[in-house]
């Protein structure tokens, strides 16, 4: 029977999985299970000694999200008590279900031989495709390589269950575009792109997605389309991070102010100018930026090595940019380094306090934070140095304080590299007196204090993008 009559056999969309109960997994299936649409939502969790605890967490209606998301933990609730979500280990309940979503996590093993690390993906698509009937819709949320739902997920999936893509079950891909911070509102707000692999796929994948968007679209592609569309939107960000962060550099270097440059090109409007000029800063980190350029370079060499016409032994552009942004690191330790010579204070024996461990203002989320290899540069270096974060509870190996005083007392210099509200309104003279140095050292990764308010106050200071003010004149 055709996958057309299979699915009519079916009927419309009511029992779903959802596979991966971590950022983009969980607000998904609270939202399936919380529309009317739908009967049943089940979340599958893999009960490891690492995240098995998510399981009875959110079987009680809890979130195991650390930090804020506004409305998430209401809507567990509602739907744990409603009876239409739950959480199991048990993947054969994968039988029967009408529809099937995977949100696993997509990393790279070794950036330079563009080498994903598919292993998580692999063995969550081999558990859908163990108990896959004919008839269901599945679904890649996952940020992946072009070419991969056509390719690794439609084999193993036919591996393992005996049935043919496109014939037996549909198949497709709906990258997640979420932020830590706004899940619930991105999923519902942000137009939804849906690739199918052929459009029968594409149609019945509308039908899950179409009922949670409220201000949202489906924008209806192919697999492959939608898979270059997720990785091109993230490493056109990079660029224009990388852009901003490269001039940021030549302005410290020709010592103007880059904040000054950035209003005057931004100035520019009308006659469909847009400039959408980001912000320099400390360094990019988080789950997304930092890899999937590397999908969408993995992707042109899988899919169109031979075909590709680009200038002779350049290098890509969108790899540069990755390489600048990781870059902004060292920059901050350079800076750091100046700064504290400049108040005559070895690097060697100093004491720094890093303001700022999430990768992200605002947020608990330290995957790839920059603010790491900042430290272990600084630690390399000779200095002792403190973590304070107001988000951040625990880090491995890296002690976090919450008590902002405690981190900053007796530092020679205080290093902002996330823009938590929390550091906006410093106080130089408290802070100089808990230092209880002449010239304390005061380095902005993001922009967020007063340059001239601390510079009166003694401080040597230095910011990203601030050549007008790097080089000041050390006061008092
Ligand atoms: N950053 C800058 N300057 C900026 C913006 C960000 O230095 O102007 C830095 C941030 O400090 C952070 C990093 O870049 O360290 C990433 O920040 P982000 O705001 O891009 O946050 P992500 O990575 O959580 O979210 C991105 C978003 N992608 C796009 O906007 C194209 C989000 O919509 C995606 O859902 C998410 O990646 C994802 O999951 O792919």
């Amino acid at each position: 029977m055709a996958l057309e009559a299979l699915i009519k056999k079916r009927g419309p969309i009511k029992k779903i999985g959802v596979l991966g109960m971590g950022y983009v997994g969980i607000p998904a299936a609270a939202l399936f299970a919380d529309s009317p649409v739908f009967d049943v939502v089940y979340g599958f969790q893999r009960d490891s000694a690492s995240s098995g605890y998510k399981i009875a967490m959110l079987n009680r209606g809890e979130s195991p999200l650390k930090g804020e998301e506004p409305g998430l933990e209401d809507l567990l609730k509602k739907v744990v008590a409603a009876g239409k979500f739950s959480c199991t280990s048990d993947f054969s309940k994968i039988a029967g279900l009408d529809a099937v979503t995977l949100s696993i996590q997509t990393p790279f093993l070794n950036k330079e031989d563009l080498l994903p690390d598919f292993s998580a993906l692999k063995e969550g698509i081999g558990q859908v495709g163990r108990y896959l009937t004919p008839g269901t819709l599945v679904v890649l949320e996952s940020t992946v390589t072009p070419g991969t739902t056509n390719t690794l997920a439609k084999e193993i999936l036919e591996q393992e269950s005996g049935l043919r893509a496109g014939t037996d079950f549909a198949l497709a891909h709906a990258p997640e575009r979420v932020m830590v911070g706004r899940l619930l509102r991105n999923i519902r707000e942000h137009d939804r792109i849906v690739g199918g692999i052929d459009p029968l796929s594409t149609k019945r994948a509308t039908e899950l997605y179409a009922p949670v968007l409220t201000l949202g679209k489906v924008i209806p592609m192919s697999a492959t389309a939608a898979e270059v569309t997720k990785t091109t939107e993230n490493t056109f960000r990079d660029l224009q991070i990388a852009a901003m962060n490269e001039l940021a550099l030549y302005c410290e270097a020709m010592g103007i102010n880059v904040y000054d440059v950035r209003t005057g090109v931004d100035s520019l409007k009308g006659e469909g100018i847009t400039r959408a000029m980001l912000w320099p800063g400390a360094g990019v980190g988080g789950h997304c930026l930092t890899k999937d350029t590397y999908h969408l370079e993995r992707g042109v060499q899988m899919l169109g090595k031979d075909l590709l016409d680009y200038p002779k032994g350049e290098p890509s552009l969108y790899v540069l940019a990755r390489r600048i942004n990781d870059f902004m690191p060292s920059h901050m330790f350079r800076l750091t380094a100046d700064a504290l010579q400049r108040a005559g204070c070895l690097l060697k024996g100093s004491k720094v306090a890093i303001l700022g461990w999430a990768f992200l203002a605002n947020s608990d989320d330290t995957r790839n934070t920059p603010a790491e290899p900042y430290r272990d540069d600084l630690i390399r270096a000779g200095a002792s140095v403190r973590v304070h974060d107001p988000y951040v509870m625990e880090y491995p190996g890296v002690p976090v304080l919450h008590d902002l005083d405690e981190s900053i007392r007796g530092a020679d210099a205080i290093v902002i590299f996330a823009g938590h509200h929390q550091y906006k309104n410093l106080d130089p003279g408290h802070i100089r007196a808990l230092s209880g140095k002449p010239h304390p050292v005061i380095i902005d990764g993001r922009n967020l204090i007063d340059a001239d308010l601390f510079i009166r106050h003694g401080f040597v200071y230095k910011g990203i993008g601030r050549g007008d003010k790097n080089m000041h004149a050390v006061s008092g």
